[in-house]
This record gives C-alpha cells, structure tokens and sequence, in this order.
C-alpha cells in the first residue's frame, strides 16, 4: 500500500501506539503451521529476496483461518515500516541470536546491527551478529517463532509483546506455530539451514591469543599442552602472522616458514587456524589489492570509486562478498592459502568494521553490485548484516574447492540468521569479568535457539586479565560447551591453562579430560543438529516447557537431551539454580572422579539415559574409542538406553552410507541388568571393542561390568 494511505490506516487503526482494530495482512500458508504475513497491499513478490532462508520458498495456499497468531503491521509517522505481535500473558521470549544479558528476553530491546561490540556489557543491544528471530513459549508450553525476513537494521523490542521496526523497505514475516518450543527451533532449522558435520578435531579444545608471535611461541604453547598432559587439539594464529596485516601473506620474519611451523604441529597431533580479515590493504604493490583491483571486486562508495577505510593494515578497500563473481575470487584466493596444510580459518572484523568513523562500519550509501537472488544491486543498508555471513560463505567454499573431500571449519564474528549453514560462531571480544563468565550461558543457549548451535565464548574473556579462580571456572563450563577457545587480547597476561599455578592448571586439565571423554556424547549431538537442527546447549525449560519456574533459569543447562550441567557462575557460589520439579528422582549425579574440585560444574545423567564415554586422550586423532563407557542411568522400570554416531570424523562419506549410529539399551532381567547394542543404522558393521559398563543406582550406588560389543554385557545388580 502506499505509504501516505498506510499511515493514515496505521493511525486510524492503532493510534500509532498500536491500539485498536487489526488490519489484515496477507497471509500465506508456506507449510504445516508456517505462515509468510506481508503488509495488506504488498505482494510476496514485491519484496526483497530472503538471505534467512535456505530456498526461497512459494506459498503453497491461503493461510488457515484458525491461524493463532497474526502479525499486524503498521508504519510511524517517520516512514519507518514495523510490524507488532502480540503475546498472552505467560508468555516468554527467547532468540534474538547472540544477546549480552539473560536468557529471557521479555522486557529487553535488541537491534539487529552487526556491530564491533569491544568490551560490551548488559546494555549493549547490538554485538557482531544479527537474528532477526523471537521464540515465544506459552504458558501452556505451546510454542511459536517470529522471523522478521529483512537484512535492514531492526530494532526487536520485547518489552510489550513483540514490536518490530525497521530502517528498511516492506518486509515479510514469517510465523512458525508448533507444540513445544523444540519443534519451533527445528522448524527454523528446516527453513534456515542446519550446521553441516564439523571435522571432528573442531570439537577438541582451541587455544589462541591475539597473538602468538613468532612461529617458535605457536609451537611451544602447542608443545606446552603436551608436556603439561593437558588436552588441545589446535592452536590458532591471530592478525600477526601476517606481513603488515596483509592478509593471504606472512610476516617475514615471524613466520618465515609457514608449512614448516603447520607441519611441526601436525607432528604432535596439533591442528591450526588462521585468521583472515575482510580488509584488503590499498597497496598497489600488494597480489591481493592488484588481483581485486583488476577484477573490480570492492565495495564502492557512493561516488562509483572504490571505498576505502582504515582498518589494521591502514587504508582498506573490501571485497564485495554479496556478488557471486567476487565470492569465487576470494574463494581461489583462500583455496591457494590453505593448501599450505591450513586446517581452519578464522573470519574477524567482518560487520565489516571500519577504524576512525563514528558509526564504526562503511557508509550506508557504499554500493553493493549484489547476486540478484540476494537483492541486485544495493546500499550497504541493505547487506550490512549479510557481509560477514557472505564472506564466511565465500570462505568456506574456497577451502572446499581446495579439498572438496575435507570438512571446512570457519569460524566468524559476524554473521546472520541462517549463516549456521557456513561457519561457527565465538561471541568476540568479551571481558575477563565474571558477568561475562556468567552471561556466556544464555548467549550460547540464545544462539542455538536462533539456529546457530556450534558456538562458545572467549574462555577466560578477552579483554583484560582476570584471575586464576576465574579462569578455572570459565574453562569448568567452558569445556562442556559447543565451541570450547581460550582466547585473549593483546597486552593481557599469559592465559594458557598452566599459566595461573599448579591449582588452576589441575582444574583446567581435569575439565578438558572431561571434555575428550564426553566428545563421543558431543559428537552425537552435533550429528543430531546436522541432521534436525536440535540445538547442542539447551535451556532447562526444555524439560517441562509448562513449569513456569524454568523459564528464565541461566546458570544451569542441558547438553543434549541426556546431560545437565550445574555451574557455579558467581565468585561467592551464591545463586542456587532453579531445577525441575522431578530433579531429585529424574537426574542422577555423577562424575570422573573429580567432583572434589569445587572449580568444575555438577554433571547429572538422566534417568532413563545412556551416555556415550571414551577414554582421555590429549588430542581427537589419539585413541580409538576402544574401549567404549556407557554411564547407564536406569529408570524406574529399570531400562535405560542411548545413541552413539561414529564415522570417520572427517570428509564425506558419511553421506554414503559411512557411518555408525548405535542405538544402546540396558534392561533389567532379574537381578542383572543386560546392556546391548539394539539398532544399528549406517554401513559400518558392529566394531570388536570393549565396552565397559557403569550404573548409576539411586542412592550414589554404582555397578560396572565389562564386555564386549558384539555381545550382551551382562551386570549382576544384587549387593
Ligand atoms: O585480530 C585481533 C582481534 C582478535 O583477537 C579478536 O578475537 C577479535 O574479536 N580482533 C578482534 C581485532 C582487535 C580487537 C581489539
């Protein structure tokens, strides 16, 4: 509708404020219990292209008339285009990606802005990554998701119901209604894409700082971890291996041998990760800004020129990642990079950032010459938010057509609902402070809700020092997460796990050997996210949706469906977790024989549950999972059970057919309990190993037994 008209419906309608009579948007069934709403008067077709959505995706009908929730969408006097959703008492908010604060969302305004967040705290409302994405649950428990399709700046307020404003033109809402907020974040992965399998070395623990300078420290630190017998599987390199943060080249003199220092590391089990920044540095020497130059591939300004604008190397011109032709040139330029043995790569900067502007970023009129699928040509306003999750893009494809038969591992700062589909998440830089300790919990569970669900904090923040306490706190619960990174900044004092005394590098190793043991239970959680989009991290209230008690609990959460963790995030231990009703007879604790260091969470099984174990080992390519623990929690009726997903742990067979999902159960028969392997799915038959068996039985009792794969394991139960 034209915008004059609109107004004068939205102000006769709702008073502007938004009260009174509904205005009916358009309204298009999409799928089971998804509806696209557009603005009465503005076809599907006349909006921009979607770059949330996996496929663009036709309406397959009108919308039902039972249709619960209806957007309604109204414009302010100032031209700006909004849409407001109204939500029943009870009802509370989640998503909005990655968040400082809480995990409950009501009452907080979030704008979706990627944005250079150094040093943020709780008032913050925009960090590095936008997720134009709300998860509302019902006091029923009934559950639905509002995705605002737009790549505009947002500003997402939940301080009434949902109220969403934009900078940009008309834009699409798309509500998913489901019967648990489960389905609701499955859904979105249907619609958005779920996280491919990570090379299994992904999920070992990273150890990084800004920077590890000269190539001799890379290696030391990484021999370090060896010699104190403290798991890692990789170390990363920050903007300093780079001559004058050039990227794509080396410096010189730090790192003269790049293969050499790669291959060293990969001699003790070590993989890398190397960062590369979106800022070219204008040098007309320079093979990048001469190859980018002569292929016209950057961002213009508003003038037709090339924009340029500072940032580490000095004045920088960016590749325009929106267009599919400067994609495949930064991807041949990644291709030749990595096929030095470069395992990882690491995108920084990529909101994209910009030195000595006030708005810390480009111009909003710089000239995007975009894929038509994502817009066609455009200003920046309109693909700021999709730069870094365009580039990340363009990376990973360059290392896949390096080696199409190996599993990418990218990591990003920025990024963009739906940019799961091509790199992991860190949430930048944090502070060595215990709100950000504490925060790290709902910011990872917020993302997995938002669709992304590799993801992890800077483990001992990175602006700042901090302290010992603290850092084995951090790397306590920062191991049980997804993404697990100890990372700092420039200047701050050494943050390797030995680096705080024997008490706190005692905490770390125990809380990294935890890690490696559970990577068989993680690693079928990251199969179940690539397969259903089921997040790894999870916020208790998945456990009873309807028990209002554990909507806004954030200290303590679930990995998977089978493990909760107890954290204590306070330097004083003073918060006691809100845990479900049924907790003292649904959960079993238990742990590796270090639940006497107060230092590391509380884990607990849950009854009912097979877990997954193997043995510690100091990197993921050490040890077959021989043999393999099932920590058995059984359940009343004395029957438990579990999956395990193997494969190969890199490339792509699994595709094929090359993998093994074991589905374990144990079931009492008299006074044994009989543990089997019950279902197989996959190619890979049955392996020859030893299985080890340990009950949890309430009252602390425990029982173990030992057998073999192929055959039952058989634990006599009576004391
Ligand atoms: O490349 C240096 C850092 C990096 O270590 C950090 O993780 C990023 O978030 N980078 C930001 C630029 C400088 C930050 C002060």
């Amino acid at each position: 509708m034209p915008t004059g008209i609109r107004r004068v419906f939205s102000a006769l309608l709702f008073g502007i404020a938004g009260a009174g009579a509904q205005a009916q948007p358009r309204a298009e069934l999409l799928g089971p219990g998804i509806v696209r709403f557009t603005d009465d008067g503005v076809a599907s077709g006349d909006l921009r292209p979607s770059a949330a959505l996996l496929h663009p995706m036709p309406a397959i009908g009108p919308a039902p008339a039972d249709t619960a929730v209806r957007p309604r969408f109204y414009e302010t006097d100032d031209g700006k285009e909004c849409v407001s959703v109204g939500i029943e008492a009870g009802t509370s908010l989640y998503g909005t990606g990655e968040v400082a604060g809480p995990l409950l969302r009501n009452g907080r305004v979030v704008e979706c802005w990627n944005f250079d967040a150094y040093g943020y705290g709780d008032a913050m409302p925009h960090l590095y990554q936008s997720h134009p994405w709300v998860l509302a649950v019902r006091a029923d428990g009934t559950a639905f998701g509002v995705l605002a399709d737009t790549t505009y700046h947002l500003r997402i307020d939940l301080t009434s119901g949902i109220d969403i404003r934009s900078d940009g033109p008309d834009f699409a809402v798309i509500v998913i209604e489901r019967s648990s907020p489960q389905e609701v974040v499955m859904a979105l992965a249907d619609l958005t894409g779920k996280i491919e399998m990570p090379p299994l070395w992904a999920l070992g623990y990273h150890q990084c700082r800004y920077s590890y300078h000269p190539a001799s420290r890379v290696l030391d630190v990484a021999r370090g971890f060896r010699e104190h017998s403290i798991p890692a599987d990789v170390i990363w390199m920050d903007i300093d291996y780079m001559d004058g943060f050039r990227v794509f080249t080396f410096d010189p003199t730090g790192f003269p041998n790049p293969r050499g220092l790669i291959s060293d590391l990969h001699d003790i089990g070590f993989r890398n990760v190397w960062m590369l920044d979106p800022g070219i540095k204008l040098d007309p020497a320079y093979f990048v800004y001469k190859s980018g130059t002569r292929q016209d591939v950057w961002v213009k300004a508003a003038s037709g020129e090339p924009y340029v604008g500072e940032v580490w190397p000095g004045k920088c011109v960016f590749p325009d990642f929106t267009s599919s032709t400067v994609r495949a040139w930064w991807s041949g330029l990644v291709g030749d990079f990595v096929k030095l043995g470069v395992d990882g790569l690491w995108n920084d900067m990529n909101e994209p950032a910009v030195f000595n502007v006030q708005s810390k970023t480009m111009p909003l009129d710089n000239i995007h010459r975009a894929d038509e699928d994502l817009g066609g040509q455009g200003p920046h306003a309109a693909y700021h938010n999709i730069f870094g999750m365009q580039m990340v893009r363009a990376t990973r494809e360059g290392y896949m057509a390096a080696f199409p038969n190996r599993r990418p591992f990218v990591l990003s700062r920025a990024n963009y609902l739906g940019g799961q589909r091509y790199a992991a998440t860190w949430s930048g830089d944090n502070s060595a402070e215990w709100y950000h300790l504490e925060s790290s919990v709902p910011m990872v569970i917020n993302l997995g809700l938002s669709g992304n669900p590799f993801t992890g904090p800077d483990i001992g923040g990175f602006a700042g020092n901090g302290d010992g306490r603290m850092f084995a706190r951090w790397m306590g619960v920062g191991a049980m997460f997804p993404f697990a990174r100890g990372h700092t900044g420039k200047g701050n004092i050494d943050k390797e796990p030995w680096a705080f005394g024997p008490e706190v590098e005692a905490t770390c190793r125990r809380a990294l050997e935890r890690r490696y043991r559970l990577l068989p239970y993680m690693y079928t959680l990251f199969h179940e996210a690539h397969e259903t989009g089921m997040p790894i991290i999870r916020p208790l209230f998945f456990l009873d949706p309807r028990d209002p008690a554990l909507r806004s609990e954030d200290d303590a959460f679930l990995l998977g469906g089978d493990l909760m963790v107890v954290p204590d995030l306070t330097p004083e231990r003073d918060r006691t977790p809100v845990l479900p009703r049924d907790f003292a007879t649904a959960w079993r604790p238990f742990d590796f024989n270090d639940s006497d260091d107060a230092d590391l969470p509380r884990l607990y099984a849950r009854v009912g549950s097979i877990l997954p174990v193997g043995p510690v080992q100091q990197h993921t390519g050490e040890k077959p999972l021989d043999p393999l623990l099932l920590i058995v929690s059984l359940d009343d009726e004395g029957r438990a059970a579990g999956s395990l997903y193997e494969d190969f742990g890199d490339g792509w067979e699994f595709r094929d057919g090359e993998y093994r999902l074991t589905t374990y159960v144990a079931e009492r028969e008299g006074d044994s309990l009989v543990v089997r392997a019950s279902r197989r799915e996959g190619r890979w038959r049955a392996p020859d190993r030893q299985v080890l068996v340990r009950v949890l039985l309430p009252g602390g009792r425990e029982k173990t037994a030992i057998g073999r794969e192929n055959a039952d394991v058989v634990v006599p139960l009576a004391d």
